[in-house]
């Protein structure tokens, strides 16, 4: 019996953040693909507060949210480290990887799934959001520095999920107003672990057009 597990589903942004990181720290687990349309008793027993995945099972105790989950992998497991050293910078990662999650992500979400005026509006916080992020790389390979670190991990999903994204919406995010995001998406694409574990395009593709699909019905 392996001493990790995690609970995640095939799609998720949230569980590819784990994922990456114990494949960094060549950490062994088993995984547990959760339906989400029909969630397992385990997933309801380990995450009762919010019952959502990524879950880590590490000697049967579980942790959830999937920051906290990188952070505690990190302290667990010390080799090939996430974070900085020092607290100033290692409170700058937290930060970002913050902003990721209560900015950036629900500001593309909105474009994703509102129509007319409420759209317009979601863009202009996307495009507000993406120039702040754009300003953070400045003079850097990695939100982290010259590694990449857990507010790159958070920001991870714009280096595929985007380009999906953009072509079930219809329109390009990430041009030329965003020069230092596209040479982070491509650095970020470099590094095998990430290369290596995404899931496929097509069916992401498939996945994010039957949602599009479900938000913006044929009139
Ligand atoms: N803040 C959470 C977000 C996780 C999350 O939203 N997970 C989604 C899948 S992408 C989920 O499990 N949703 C199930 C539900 O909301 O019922 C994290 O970082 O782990």
């Amino acid at each position: 019996v392996k001493e990790v597990k995690l609970l995640k589903t095939w799609s998720s942004l949230f569980g590819l953040r784990p994922v990456w990181v114990l494949k960094l720290k060549c950490i062994e687990y088993e995984s547990i693909d959760e339906d989400l349309s029909s969630k397992s008793a385990l997933l309801l027993q380990l995450n009762p507060i919010y019952k959502k995945i990524p879950v880590l099972v590490h000697n049967g105790k579980p942790i959830s949210e999937s920051v906290v989950i990188l952070e505690y992998i990190n302290q667990t497991w010390t080799q090939n480290p996430i974070m900085p050293q020092h607290s100033l910078e290692k409170a700058r990662q937290q930060f970002w990887a913050k902003f990721n999650d209560e900015k950036l992500l629900p500001s593309i979400w909105s474009v994703f799934t509102k129509e007319g005026k409420e759209r317009e509006e979601a863009m202009e916080e996307l495009v507000e959001n993406l120039k702040l992020a754009e300003e953070e790389l400045q003079g850097k390979r990695f939100f982290r520095g010259d590694k990449i670190g857990v507010a790159d991990l958070a920001f991870g999903w714009l280096a595929n999920l985007m380009s999906v994204f953009e072509q079930v919406i219809g329109f390009k995010v990430i041009d030329g107003r965003f020069l230092l995001l596209s040479s982070w998406i491509q650095h970020f694409l470099e590094i095998p672990t990430i290369k290596d574990n995404w899931p496929s395009h097509h069916k992401l593709i498939l996945k994010y057009q039957a949602l599009y699909e479900n938000f913006h019905p044929l009139k």
